[in-house]
């Protein structure tokens, strides 16, 4: 069993669990922010048998759209000067980063 953990778009959130649902797989989903952009996106948890991965994975790529974002930099402050703002830089994201963890076990009481 693997544990995939996959990082997506908040927007694209409710097509990828819908989706899973419909095909008959488990999935849990946490509120998580990018350390990057400080954004909000969403991780979703998903048990999987090792038979279906490739099915899930399909499944994530066909859900997840890969969007630009603008990121305002701050330079770094120099000593005894303010940080300023400097050209916004454009940063692709996603459409999903995905994360496959072997399961040492899965319990369900
Ligand atoms: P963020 O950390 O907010 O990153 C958003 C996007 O910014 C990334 O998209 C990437 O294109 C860019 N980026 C990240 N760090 C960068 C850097 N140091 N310099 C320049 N550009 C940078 P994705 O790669 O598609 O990642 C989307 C989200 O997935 C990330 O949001 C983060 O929450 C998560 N993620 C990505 N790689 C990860 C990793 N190795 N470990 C844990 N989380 C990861």
């Amino acid at each position: 069993m693997k544990l995939l953990v996959s990082i997506v778009n908040h927007d694209d959130m409710y097509a990828l669990t819908d989706a899973l649902v419909q095909d008959g797989h488990d999935a849990t989903v946490i509120s998580t922010t990018g350390g990057f952009l400080r954004e909000g996106n969403a991780t979703v948890l998903i048990g999987v048998e090792d038979h279906a991965v490739s099915k899930v994975l399909r499944i994530i790529r066909a859900k997840c759209r890969i969007r630009m974002r603008y990121m305002q930099p701050l330079s770094a402050a120099v000593e005894g000067e303010e940080a300023f703002l400097v050209e916004p830089i454009e940063v692709e994201v996603g459409g999903a980063v995905v994360f496959v963890l072997e399961v040492e076990r899965f319990e369900r009481f």
